[in-house]
C-alpha cells in the first residue's frame, strides 16, 4: 500500500524539497499550509510537482485543526517542518513564535498520542538550540544555550520529541540541523538576499546589498541534501537525534565574495567597521554595504556542526559543496531576473 506522509510547511523551502524527494519514493504526500497567509505555492511550481500533493489547511496554533488533519488523513509519517523560522522576527514576535514554534510541536505529539501511537513524527529542531554553545564544533551531546526566541522555541518542541519517545515510547526523531540553502531559499535570509541582490545589480537593477556583520560565520549546505537525511531518520529502526551539518564553516564575507563571482564582479573590501563597502574593481561599483539595522543583538559568531553520528547511524553525508551551492544559487537568480 502506498505510504502517506504528511508534511506541516510544505509551501517552504525544505517542504518543497521533501516532498519532492517522498514523491520520487512513491509516497502519497499531504502537505499542511495555512490559509491565512495565501498559500504560496512558488517553491512546489519551481520543482514541477505543486498537482502531485494535496494541500490541506493545516495551522499550528490550532489544536483542534490538528487533529481533525491527522484523524482524516491517517498518515504513517509526520514531518514537522512548519515554523516562524526567521531568527530575528522571533526577538521581536517571541510569543508567537513560541506559539507556533514550540507549542505547535507539542500539539501535534498529543494528537499523535491520542489518535495513532504508530505515527512516526519528525521534528525540524535547529542549530539555534546551542546558542552561545561551549564547544566547536557542536554535536548531539553538545549543551544547549540559544540565544533567541526562536532558539528557545525550537528547544522545548526538541525536549518534547526526546520526551515522547523516552517516556510514551513514541517514534519522534529530531533531527538538529544547520544552515541549509538554495535556490527556494526565502529573501529574508542572508544567503539569498546576497545572491538575489548582487544578481539584480549584476541585471542593471537595484541598488548595493545592504547586510549586518560580515563576519558572521555559518555551516552551510545544500537543503536538497538535507531532506534525504530526515528521510533516513524516519526509516531506521528507533527515533533518535541527529546533527546534519557540513561541518566546514564560511563568513558572510565570503559568501559575498563567491557570489559576486558568479555574476560577473570581483570584490575588494574598503573601509571598516560600520563603513565598510565592497567595490566591483571592474565598475568602481559598491555593491555591498553595512547597514547597523540587520546587526543581530546577542550572537555567536560561530556555529559549525559535527555530523558524524548521521554518517555512521543513517549512511548521510552532504554531496553539494560551499562553492557549487553558491554558483547554483546565485546562477539561478540571474536567471529567474532575465525571464
Ligand atoms: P521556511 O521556508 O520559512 O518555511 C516555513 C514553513 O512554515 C512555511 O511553509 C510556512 O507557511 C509554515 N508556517 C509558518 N508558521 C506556521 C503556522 N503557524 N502554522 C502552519 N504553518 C506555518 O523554513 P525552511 O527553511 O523550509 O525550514 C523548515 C523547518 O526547518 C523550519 O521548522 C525551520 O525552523 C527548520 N530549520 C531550518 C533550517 C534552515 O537552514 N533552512 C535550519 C534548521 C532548522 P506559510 O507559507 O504559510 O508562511
Ligand atoms: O543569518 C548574518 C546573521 O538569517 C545567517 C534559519 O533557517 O538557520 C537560519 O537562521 C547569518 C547570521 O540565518 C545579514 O547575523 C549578516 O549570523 O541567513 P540568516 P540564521 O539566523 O542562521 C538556522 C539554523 C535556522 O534554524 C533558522 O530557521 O548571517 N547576517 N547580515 C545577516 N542575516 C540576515 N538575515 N540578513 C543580513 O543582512
Amino acid at each position: 500500500m502506498t505510504r502517506r506522509a504528511l508534511v506541516t510547511g510544505i509551501t517552504g523551502q525544505d517542504g518543497a524539497y521533501l516532498a519532492r524527494f517522498l514523491l520520487e519514493k512513491g509516497y502519497d504526500v499531504v502537505g499542511g499550509s495555512r490559509a491565512s497567509s495565501g498559500r504560496n505555492l512558488w517553491r512546489l511550481e519551481a520543482l514541477g510537482i505543486e498537482r502531485e500533493v494535496r494541500i490541506v489547511d493545516l495551522e499550528l496554533l490550532d489544536s483542534s485543526n490538528i487533529v481533525s488533519v491527522i484523524e482524516h488523513e491517517q498518515p504513517a509519517e509526520i514531518y514537522n517542518l512548519a515554523a516562524q523560522s526567521v531568527v530575528s522576527s522571533s526577538f521581536r514576535l517571541p510569543v508567537l513564535t513560541g506559539e507556533a514554534d514550540a507549542l505547535g510541536a507539542a500539539r501535534i505529539l498529543e494528537a499523535i498520542r491520542k489518535i495513532d501511537r504508530s505515527i512516526r513524527f519528525y521534528q525540524a529542531s535547529s542549530s539555534e538550540m546551542f546558542g552561545d554553545a561551549p564547544e566547536s564544533p557542536q554535536s548531539e551531546t553538545t549543551p544547549f544555550r540559544p540565544r533567541s526566541p526562536y532558539g528557545v522555541a525550537k528547544l522545548y518542541a526538541h525536549w518534547m520529541t526526546v520526551n515522547s519517545r523516552n517516556a510514551d515510547g513514541l517514534f519522534a526523531c529530531s533531527g538538529i540541523v544547520f544552515n541549509h540553502e538554495s535556490p527556494l531559499r526565502g529573501l529574508e535570509f542572508v544567503t539569498r538576499k546576497i545572491t538575489h541582490g548582487l544578481a539584480s545589480i549584476a541585471l542593471g537593477r537595484g541598488d548595493a546589498v545592504e547586510l549586518g556583520n560580515l563576519d558572521a560565520t555559518r555551516d552551510w549546505g545544500f537543503a536538497a541534501d538535507y531532506v534525504e537525511a530526515v528521510w533516513r531518520m524516519m526509516q531506521a529502526e528507533r527515533s533518535d537525534d541527529y546533527v546534519l551539518a557540513t561541518g566546514q564553516s564560511h563568513s558572510v564575507r565570503s559568501f559575498c565574495e563567491a557570489a559576486a563571482e558568479a555574476v560577473g564582479f570581483r570584490l575588494v573590501w574598503r573601509g571598516s567597521g560600520t563603513d565598510e563597502v565592497a567595490l566591483d574593481t571592474k565598475t568602481g561599483r559598491t555593491v555591498v554595504r553595512i547597514n547597523k539595522e540587520y546587526y543581530r543583538a546577542n550572537e555567536r559568531i560561530s556555529l559549525v556542526g559535527d555530523a558524524t553520528k548521521a554518517q555512521r547511524e543513517l549512511g548521510w553525508q552532504p554531496r553539494m559543496s560551499f562553492a557549487d551551492l553558491v554558483r547554483m544559487m546565485a546562477e539561478e537568480d540571474l536567471r529567474r531576473l532575465r525571464r
